[in-house]
């Protein structure tokens, strides 16, 4: 995922793009990361990271249908949120809320890189952000926004006793993505507040035993950046690790808004780390800055994602996402050898389920291209945010048509004639022209690379309109393959950064 090596900083955010209400644990010297997924599937990307700056994704939690249902019906944003992972008693635990549909379940691994067990349900458990947290005696706490905590057994999904409302913040709206530790002498209860946009914050209270009661911290909130006009916005819902130096550190979510000020996000709610020191017993957080001073061990390079996936493996690789689900009568990888084959199903881009094969936009800048084949059918290159909002170049034999969806309106771009046969789609993604760049995000160029010259820009969308100050919700960017009618096969897809973030 990354490749980052020691210096004096390093890039934050450490997992970019769409990867937000991050949860981490270390078990020796590796950590575990995972993130919300929402209306996609597989669902929960798991990192690993021996280092804190550099990630490889090592799979999906929920990749089948018997731990994940994402029906037509749930709406986008809805689906899998703020998942908590931690280990405990020689194996994994990750309990989450499937928004819509089967509520908090709990899940188990021995590796985090799968096989995930099916779904324990938790029917009592009363809320959002489910957190897992055992006592000494090993009672098994489960804490949710709002914020109430109710003692669970982990095995069963029974809850025991009633929940009760504990510590829910400094009188910020919405408290939530609750975290609770023991650390030295007491137990601390770590949660975000202000909402997920340009109020969030974090904020921390401690107790003497796991119920409380709790005494909130004086520097609350520990961290927030509202308010200002720092690079990183919408800073909160935190969890802490302690490396193995004795270190503590805090992974947390964060945009990147660009275009004025308060600007526009377009590739989601991030995943960034910052420091954490202990004065007087409360944590002191920061800096968070995109150079983040680098960590006192050396840095370990992960496996980078390649530019380009021939799609030459069995399986995909864990960085495709698909929208609800994932047939495999519908996306293939057998059918054409070194191909991805996709079967058009009826719903289109405009529809909560269309056959779409997509991988996150990491970069604030980049460059993707794609072979696909289209003389059985129709499909072609989208950036998605949801159903309402997307841009998206298609390809029919001979001909390629740029089309946009911004909230209720559709149209056609632009089209172009092309020779018969197989044709290179492909979208830059950069800033503005400087007299624009304070008011929008992003430029979209769609265009086609031709066999005798480079690639020929069809149309030029502004970026705001696939933004999440626009379209709402809770993801960002995915950029893929689609198809629209009949069968359509994609040779390969080259995604690349065309600037540093
Ligand atoms: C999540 C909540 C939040 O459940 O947004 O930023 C919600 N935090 O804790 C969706 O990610």
């Amino acid at each position: 995922m990354s490749g980052h090596l020691a210096g004096s900083t390093v890039p934050n955010p450490v997992i970019p793009g769409f990867h937000p209400d991050p949860s981490i644990c270390r078990v020796g010297d590796d950590y575990y990361l995972v993130c919300s997924s929402f209306e996609y599937f597989p669902g929960i990307p798991v990192f690993h990271s021996r280092d804190l700056v550099n990630w490889t994704q090592l799979g999906n939690a929920l990749d089948r249908p018997s731990q994940l249902r994402l029906p037509r019906e749930m709406p986008s944003s809805a689906g899998i949120y703020a998942p908590t992972l931690r280990h405990h008693d020689g194996r994994f635990w990750l309990i989450v809320t499937n928004v819509g549909d089967s509520g908090n379940m709990l899940f188990t691994a021995t590796d985090p890189a799968g096989p995930w067990s099916d779904p324990v349900r938790l029917p009592g458990v009363p809320g959002i952000d489910p957190d897992l947290a055992w006592d000494e005696d090993g009672t098994c706490w489960c804490t949710v926004a709002g914020i109430s905590q109710v003692r669970l057994d982990p095995y069963t999904g029974e809850t025991l006793g009633e929940p009760e409302r504990t510590w829910s913040g400094t009188g910020g709206q919405a408290p939530e993505a609750p975290h609770l530790y023991r650390i030295g002498e007491y137990w601390y209860l770590l949660i975000a507040e202000g909402g997920t946009e340009r109020g969030h914050g974090v904020s921390i209270a401690r107790g003497r035993t796991p119920t409380g009661p709790f005494e909130s911290c004086p520097a609350n909130p520990v961290l927030t950046h509202r308010s200002t006009n720092h690079p990183i916005q919408n800073t909160g819902h935190a969890d802490l690790v302690q490396a193995p130096d004795g270190s503590w550190w805090m992974v947390l979510l964060g945009v990147r808004p660009r275009g004025g000020t308060p600007g526009w996000h377009v590739i989601g709610r991030e995943t960034f780390l910052a420091p954490v020191e202990w004065v007087d017993d409360w944590p002191v957080v920061g800096p968070l800055t995109p150079e983040l001073p680098a960590p006192a061990w050396p840095l370990i390079p992960a496996t980078g994602l390649p530019v380009r996936d021939d799609f030459d493996h069995a399986e995909l690789q864990p960085c495709w996402i698909s929208v609800r689900e994932r047939p495999a009568q519908l996306v293939t990888t057998k059918e054409r050898s070194g191909w991805l084959t996709l079967h058009a199903a009826g719903a289109s881009l405009d529809e909560p389920d269309p056959v779409f094969v997509g991988r996150r936009q990491q970069h604030l800048d980049c460059s993707v291209r794609t072979l696909i084949d289209p003389a059985e059918g129709r499909g072609g290159l989208a950036v998605r945010l949801d159903e309402r909002h997307h841009y998206e170049i298609e390809a029919v034999d001979g001909r390629v048509t740029v089309f946009a969806r911004i909230g209720p309106l559709r149209t056609e771009v632009a089209s172009i004639l092309v020779p018969a046969g197989p044709v290179v789609l492909g979208v830059e993604i950069g800033p503005h022209p400087p007299e624009d760049s304070r008011t929008a995000p992003d430029l979209l160029s769609f265009g086609v690379e031709l066999p005798d010259g480079g690639f020929t820009p069809l149309a030029s969308l502004d970026g705001r309109y696939l933004s999440t100050e626009v379209a709402g919700g809770f993801t960002g960017r995915v950029i893929g393959m689609y198809a629209a009618a009949g069968t359509v096969h994609f040779d390969w897809f080259d995604y690349e950064p065309t600037s540093a973030s």
